[in-house]
């Protein structure tokens, strides 16, 4: 909600050299101001045109229903401060159309609301309608109902599908229209997708695919947007719909539509890799980022669109199979909205370099210069008006390399790419961060302790055959049982045993084996808790085997199964199944009895989320009792304050075993701590409750464990990263803020040439103390910094002098200021800092 002063009046003060440089270019207009009246979006090869001007875009994904509204403003501007000019976001059928012709547009799902912020941050937008979206969103962002539609097949040249998506795509787009959001129109939105990666459906549905992604060009096109269409993934875009790349390094994989008036445009650099259940941590490095991106602009590309430049969080039961509930927190943004760093700056330090560089870009004659087999030079050129810029790339990912290109010697890392603003000067090294580092760290709050007293309300018995009402032969699909109303079916099957039925030898247990088609399942058998079993993203079918006792007379076997939510990719998704399958016990005397076809009965949800025993209305319709640990299919609740202060919330749930989270009624999304990877660690713990979703006073925390928990033990945490890092080579270049073009002519303003390191804080925070300082061969992470063979004991005070108490601070990374260390003459130094930024205490700020 803040946002920092100094940051924009710096970001004009960039615009500004921008604006400069556009002078001479044709049609100059201010940079990113939108007018009131109509903007007409074009295109040729070498990128949009917008009213007759080529630009280049920066955009970054951020999905709507994702983050509350009242994070947008800050989000949007934060993507601005990094140099965004551009959000994109998909529109999420599902969660509009919940049940067909009833409507949804309000809170977290108010589109309208959101593009007008983008507008009023100045900003352009995509819009990506899909309307099968994948996102790894439940169902891709279709809704359960389009599967019981008649003969509808999903994606392909079949009438019912393509009849519903047309009146979904018309009314969506009616709406934008209503608000004047399109460019054509004076809004923000310049460019809009159809379908979504189809490329790889189409050759699966053969010559329905073909008629089908033609259809849905023509039907985008007739809507009469007045802004481009594109399709991602898609070689051959029909028609007049440009074809758009995703992936992770666009520049070397993609050669561009085969169209050549059409421009270069990447909808899709990962930035991350989205996480499922089961998956080990993973990263992607601002550094490997930049190098994609300034690869992509040197191969003539003009968009590049962060997916995500923020994730945020799948609330409720709105992720896709398996995918957890935070979303890319590894972004440049991250589940919180703080900033990732250096991902965060590092791009932005990239994009003001690659616009100091647009006039060449644009409007330059492109060209290469081999420099070896894995090195070249690639030159946009004006020569007339002296203006040309270089790429200078080492694709050798394991060596360092000096190259020679036009007379001068340049240093480049392993797998970067230097960019020479004028041919001459390198304004910016994707190896070389110069941006500031961070660490988060999570806090205790003492909500955790305070008035931490659980109640637990049993989910009702296990039920038995003759109790449900849905009987079939063979158990039913979960999917079409639930309709996606809940996560939940009882599969209850009883079947007869006589005595000689028994085993006859003591030690042979009997065992239940249960397939399911996915995801996870709880067993009992006469309403004994038996196991748990669960399948993966990879392999959703899995097997329950566990031993178990039987008697002689009736028995009674009863499944809970659950989903881990619907499939959001592929052929034939109206097709995919959950839930239980065959069944066996296994031991008998006489053998293996199957109970398949035994005859099933079938409870749809539960109790609790009936009675919606997490709201407030819902909460007295049922007895609380006091709470008892480790207890399978237990609904557990407590109170709590809110936690003061503005830092984020997460719930430390690594006590817990499965299950569903609610706050004040709100669903935060699935748990899944007993779901260990790889490295025996779950691959998520903590889980992020909005303030929004809170009151000051007496919250309602309810959950749903399918397991075995503990929710005593269940911690209230705060979210900062307010350890602030620097780690820069005196090698690398003068900061890209201190680079100023005037025509030709690229200068740097500062009169040091050499890099220097900036530190800030958080607005209202300060700059408390100096956890680390070195000059020299420090090495190690951010929050974990140690020295090196080479340390000049000065630098600790004189960074403390600079900074303490500040918020923002300057260093310069040179050994005229610190001093070199005697030992380690002629050899490269680094300067680390960790800085530690706090709230100003009430009495320093009188
Ligand atoms: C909008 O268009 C009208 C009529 O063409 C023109 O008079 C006006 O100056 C334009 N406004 C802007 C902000 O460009
Ligand atoms: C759902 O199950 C019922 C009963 O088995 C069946 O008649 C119906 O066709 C199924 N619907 C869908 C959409 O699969
Ligand atoms: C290439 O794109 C342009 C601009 O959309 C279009 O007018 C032209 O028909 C396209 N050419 C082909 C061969 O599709
Ligand atoms: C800190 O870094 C050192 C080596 O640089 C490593 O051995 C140690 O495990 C790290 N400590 C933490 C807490 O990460
Ligand atoms: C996009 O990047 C991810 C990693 O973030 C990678 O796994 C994936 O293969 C890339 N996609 C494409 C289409 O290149």
């Amino acid at each position: 909600m803040h946002v920092d002063m100094s940051h924009r009046v710096r970001l004009a003060a960039a615009a500004l050299v921008v604006v400069a440089a556009l002078a001479l270019a044709p049609g100059a207009a201010a940079a990113w101001q939108l007018t009131k009246n109509g903007t007409v979006v074009s295109y040729d090869r070498r990128s949009l045109i917008i009213d007759g001007r080529r630009e280049i875009f920066f955009s970054g994904s951020i999905h709507y229903p994702r983050s509350p509204p009242d994070m947008w403003p800050e989000l949007i501007a934060k993507a601005k401060e990094g140099g965004l000019n551009t959000i994109e976001t998909y529109i999420f059928w599902n969660i509009h159309e919940p049940e067909k012709g009833q409507f949804d547009f309000e809170g977290r799902y108010d589109i309208v609301r959101f593009f007008k912020l983008i507008q009023e941050h100045n900003m352009y937008a995509m819009v990506r309608l899909g309307p099968f979206i994948q996102a790894e969103w439940n169902h891709g962002g279709l809704p359960y109902w389009l599967r019981e539609i008649p003969d509808i097949v999903f994606r392909t040249n079949n009438e019912p599908y393509k009849m519903h998506m047309e009146t979904f795509v018309k009314i969506i787009i009616k709406r934008l229209k209503d608000a004047n959001l399109f460019a054509s129109q004076g809004g923000p939105i310049i460019l809009a997708q159809i379908e979504n990666e189809y490329q790889h459906l189409e050759a699966a549905f053969k010559n329905d695919g073909t008629k089908y992604i033609k259809w849905a060009a023509n039907m985008a096109i007739s809507t009469n947007v007045g802004i481009p269409w594109i399709m991602c993934k898609q070689t051959k875009a029909p028609s007049d719909v440009i074809p758009t790349c995703n992936g992770r390094n666009c520049g070397d994989t993609w050669p561009g539509p085969m169209n050549k008036s059409m421009p270069l445009l990447w909808t899709e650099n990962w930035t991350a890799q989205y996480r499922v259940f089961g998956d080990p941590p993973s990263q992607r490095s601002a550094e490997d980022i930049a190098f994609a991106v300034a690869r992509f602009f040197s191969v003539g590309g003009t968009m590049t669109n962060y997916y995500m430049y923020h994730g945020g969080t799948n609330f409720g039961r709105t992720s896709a199979a398996f995918v957890m509930p935070k979303y890319y927190d590894e972004a440049p943004l991250d589940e919180f909205g703080l900033y990732k760093e250096p991902k965060w700056g590092h791009l932005r330090d990239l994009h003001l370099a690659l616009k100091l560089c647009k006039k060449a870009l644009l409007w330059g004659k492109t060209s290469t210069e081999k420099l070896g087999k894995q090195f070249e030079a690639r030159v946009f050129e004006i020569p007339e008006q002296k203006v040309c810029v270089a790429f200078l790339s080492n694709h050798n990912t394991k060596d360092d390399v000096t190259l020679t290109f036009r007379g001068q010697s340049y240093f480049v890392p392993r797998h970067s790419i230097s960019i020479l603003a004028d041919c001459k000067t390198v304004v910016f090294g994707t190896q070389h961060v110069n941006a500031q580092h961070n660490q988060r760290t999570f806090h205790f709050a003492d909500q955790t302790t305070q008035n931490n007293v659980w109640q637990m309300f049993d989910e009702e018995k296990v039920p038995k055959y003759k109790q449900s009402k849905i009987r079939l032969r063979k158990a039913g699909d979960l999917y079409n049982l639930t309709k996606d109303k809940t996560d939940y079916v009882w599969y209850t099957s009883s079947f007869k045993l006589e005595a000689d039925d028994m085993p006859i030898r003591r030690d042979i247990k009997t065992v239940l084996e249960v397939n399911s088609h996915g995801h996870a399942s709880v067993a009992f058998v006469n309403t004994k808790f038996v196991g748990c079993g669960h399948g993966t993203k990879m392999n959703k079918a899995f097997t329950l085997e566990k031993p178990m006792d039987l008697k002689k007379g009736v028995n009674h076997v009863a499944v809970l199964a659950s989903t881990m939510g619907m499939m959001d990719s592929g052929a034939y998704l109206e097709h995919r199944l959950a839930g239980v399958d065959r069944v066996q016990i296994k031991g008998l005397n006489a053998g293996t009895l199957d109970l398949t076809n035994n005859g099933w009965g079938h409870i749809v949800g539960l109790v609790g989320e009936q009675k919606q025993i997490y709201t407030d209305k819902g909460m007295g319709s049922v007895t609380w009792k006091p709470a008892v640990n480790d207890r399978p299919l237990t609904w557990y609740k407590r109170h709590f304050d809110m936690p003061s202060g503005e830092d984020p919330i997460v719930l430390d749930m690594s006590t817990m075993g499965k299950g569903l989270m609610f706050v004040n009624g709100q669903g935060i999304g699935r748990y899944w701590i007993s779901y260990k990877h790889a490295l025996g660690r779950p691959s998520q713990q903590l889980y992020h409750i909005p303030r929004s979703f809170l009151r000051q006073k007496d919250n309602v925390l309810v959950l749903f464990e399918e397991e075995f928990g503990r929710p005593d033990a269940i911690m209230i945490l705060t979210v900062k990263r307010d350890n602030i890092c620097t780690f820069i080579s005196e090698r690398n270049p003068a900061h890209i803020k201190s680079w100023e073009r005037k025509d030709s002519q690229i200068t740097v303003t500062a009169a040091d040439l050499k890099p220097r390191a900036t530190l800030t804080c958080s607005p209202k925070k300060l700059i408390q103390q100096v956890v680390f300082a070195s000059y020299g061969n420090p090495m190690g992470i951010c929050g974990n910094y140690t020295i090196g063979s080479c340390h000049t004991p000065r630098a600790k005070e004189l960074v403390e002098k600079a900074c303490l108490g500040k918020r923002i601070c300057t260093l310069p990374v040179s050994a005229d200021v610190y001093g070199g260390d005697v030992n380690c003459p002629g050899t490269t130094a680094t300067l680390a800092v960790q800085a530690k930024c706090s709230k100003r205490s009430p009495r320093a700020a009188q």
